[in-house]
């Protein structure tokens, strides 16, 4: 068909004004401040939010990690569907997945030439099965991007440790990297050497991170196979995106996107980044929608909520950095309906939160505007395209943009973004809003970067002003957008004190709780939280927050305590601190100086003899609280003198996610027990202990 004249003249106009408007823009545009993202970083910047899924030979196992030498006829999912994974992923609001193709035990999810140890061996499929290749075929189908978890230690490999199994790494690496079509992100776990298998030999293997995988040439190979790819790697040399030295679903409120290029950099500073720092190293939040990445039955209630979730996307997203959020597989071969169920409610509400932006297409006003152009004018913050900023003049740091509103609108979140191809350059900024013809200040915040979402209550105001009160250098300003955010229930935190008093708690302070003791679900009719309560026994609580103008209520919180702790003593510490570990609250710690030499014990009496069938342990829950112990025996005794071990052992993957450890054993009698911590994360000899308790039969 012909282009009619008329349509050839328009499309021409449009180019030539097109082509003037960004030459233009080009000729007076801030110069770059300090180090900026790479088009492959920019990509991915943009992608936000993408999944991880864990799944190998531990979701059959019940294991954390691997040790190398689990049996390969245990895989063999009955239901396996990676169309499924997709499917939910890209309904929640994903945009890629990066399977664990390899986890520390070395088994591996593609049938490699260059192992026995895989799929091939395996009874799924007789052997004929390749899952990576499933999962290849279902993100195209569903438009996602496909990216490889490959764990650098390989608990399995004989020859772990020894130069040639780096020849070995990059085979496999090889192998992922060309047969499955573009790969958006590879991963390198900062897991690395210890203990294991190794074919047989069954020893501990310490090997240099930064050195043994030559990263140079592994990274350089990445890239050559795969030039489009970003590479994550907490591990080894400086990669393209950084961990956030938590595994908890945050960084830092502070986020520069920067790092210094060498150099070892501590926990906080992944958290933050570095102010200064000369590279562009932009932060991933890595967390599971459960407490741990592997599939665990036990973990069936405890997968995050709708506002957990919503947390954790404000905490991540709104804090300038990506989120990737694992679904554990579950041994049949899929995604757990009540993950499912969670991550769609998740998708839905951010969709209702960010959806309509209230300030788009607004007119706005800037204090200051660079050479007084159109080019970099205010209304490009909120013209909806990215590619457009409002910038302010070479020096000036500091400078405001009001949007009007047109009339009174009800909204409780800002969003602003920096045009970060240019640099990262914002250090301090407040919110304020025009409310009854009075400015008030809503928030206040530091950074911004690629996106900074700040959340406040409630206003009803016809302007809001983002006054950015400190800078780098010259404003860049790509995005500000204003929004209403649904109220979401969150659930309410039960808690029970060492004598037996139990205590709700709710998210918004205002909510009413209602709960039940006899187990059975919590409705508006069920009792009304009034207050602290004394519990009796082993009581199993269950509590909601209901808001009686929407007549909707929160997840319900279910909590089943063991016997009470009333009549326990701590024996042999004159330390009145230590009771932190009996108060029922998980937020106070006591630590055992670093003055014991490990191993160190703690030794509680029970009151009077109970049927023992299992024990728990809290370690510190500060982002980096010490002393989390890692390896541990436990003991029981009848009358303090004589000690029979009860169960040893390690806490797998504590030092990444500190939650409750669980271990059960074969039941025993005692009144007094004792926890020894022969091994902390940081092998030092601090002990720290948020919590201790027991289980009963
Ligand atoms: C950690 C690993 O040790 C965990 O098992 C998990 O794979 C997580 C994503 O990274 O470092």
């Amino acid at each position: 068909m012909k282009t009619p004249k008329i349509v050839k003249a328009c499309l021409f106009t449009a180019v030539f004004f097109l082509c003037c408007y960004s030459s233009r823009a080009q000729k007076n545009a801030p110069a770059p401040f300090g180090p900026v993202p790479s088009e492959n970083q920019m990509r991915w910047q943009e992608m936000e939010y993408y999944a991880f899924v864990h799944f190998s030979l531990n979701t059959y196992t019940d294991q954390s990690w691997g040790f190398g030498n689990e049996d390969i006829n245990l895989f063999n999912p009955t239901a396996l569907d990676c169309r499924q994974w997709a499917r939910i992923c890209k309904n929640a609001g994903m945009k890629g997945i990066i399977i664990t193709a390899k986890h520390h035990c070395g088994f591996c999810l593609w049938p490699s030439k260059y192992t026995d140890y895989s799929v091939k061996n395996a009874p799924w499929k007789n052997g004929k099965g390749d899952v990576v290749r499933e999962m290849a075929d279902a993100c195209k189908e569903y438009g996602l991007k496909l990216g490889i978890y490959l764990s650098p230690w390989d608990r399995n490999r004989a020859d772990y440790g020894k130069p040639e199994y780096i020849t070995y790494f990059r085979n496999q690496l090889t192998e992922l990297l060309t047969n499955y079509g573009p790969i958006f992100e590879i991963w390198f776990d900062g897991a690395n050497g210890g203990s294991g298998y190794y074919g047989g030999a069954n020893e501990t293997r310490i090997i240099d991170r930064k050195t043994y995988y030559d990263w140079a040439n592994t990274y350089k190979l990445v890239r050559k196979l795969q030039p489009h790819i970003v590479i994550w790697n907490d591990g080894g040399e400086r990669a393209d995106l950084r961990w956030v030295g938590t595994e908890g679903g945050s960084v830092g409120e502070t986020n520069w996107s920067l790092l210094n290029s060498t150099g070892d950099v501590p926990y906080n500073m992944l958290h933050f980044g570095v102010e200064d720092g000369n590279a562009w190293v932009p932060a991933e939040v890595n967390t599971s929608i459960r407490p741990e990445w592997f599939y665990h039955p036990s973990e069936d209630k405890k997968v995050k909520s709708l506002p957990q979730l919503m947390d954790l996307y404000y905490n991540s997203i709104g804090h300038n950095g990506s989120l990737l959020l694992n679904f554990p597989i579950m041994p049949n071969g899929l995604i757990h309906p009540t993950d499912e169920k969670n991550a769609l409610a998740f998708g839905k509400a951010v969709k209702a939160a960010f959806s309509v932006n209230l300030a788009q297409n607004k007119p706005a006003t800037a204090s200051n505007v660079r050479a007084g152009s159109k080019a970099f004018s205010a209304g490009n913050a909120t013209d909806d395209n990215n590619n457009t900023y409002w910038a302010t003049d070479d020096g000036v740091k500091a400078a405001s943009l009001t949007i009007d509103l047109g009339k009174p609108t009800r909204f409780n979140r800002f969003l602003a973004q920096e045009y970060i191809q240019l640099g990262q350059r914002v250090k301090a900024f407040s919110i304020e809003a025009l409310v009854n013809g009075q400015w008030q200040e809503l928030a206040k915040g530091t950074t911004i970067g690629y996106k900074r979402i700040v959340s406040f209550p409630t206003v009803k105001a016809t302007r809001v002003r983002l006054h950015i009160t400190d800078a780098k250098a010259c404003l860049v300003i790509s995005n500000a957008g204003v929004y209403y955010a649904p109220q979401i229930l969150a659930a309410p935190a039960v808690t029970r004190n060492q004598a037996g008093i139990i205590t709700i708690t709710p998210v918004d302070k205002e909510s009413a709780i209602y709960y039940t003791t006899d187990g059975s679900m919590p409705t508006s009719a069920s009792k009304k939280y009034n207050g602290p309560f004394l519990s009796e026994g082993k009581p199993e609580i269950r509590a909601i927050v209901y808001d009686p103008s929407t007549q909707k209520s929160s997840p319900e919180t279910h909590e089943k305590f063991d016997i009470s702790r009333k009549d326990w003593k701590i024996v042999g510490i004159e330390d009145e601190k230590a009771n932190a570990v009996l108060d029922g609250d998980p937020t106070t710690v006591w630590h055992q100086g670093k003055d014991k030499k490990m191993p160190v014990d703690l030794v509680i009496d029970l009151g009077k003899e109970e049927s023992l069938s299992g024990f728990r342990y809290l370690p510190d829950q500060g982002q980096w609280g010490p002393g989390i112990i890692a390896g541990y025996e436990f003991y029981v005794s009848e009358n303090n003198a004589d000690w029979t071990l009860a169960s040893k052992g390690e806490f797998p993957n504590i030092k990444n996610n500190p939650l409750w450890q669980t271990v059960k054993f074969a039941a025993k009698k005692a009144r007094y027990i004792k926890l020894r911590a022969v091994k902390n994360t940081e092998n030092n000899d601090e002990t720290g202990y948020a919590e201790v308790d027991i289980i009963t039969e």
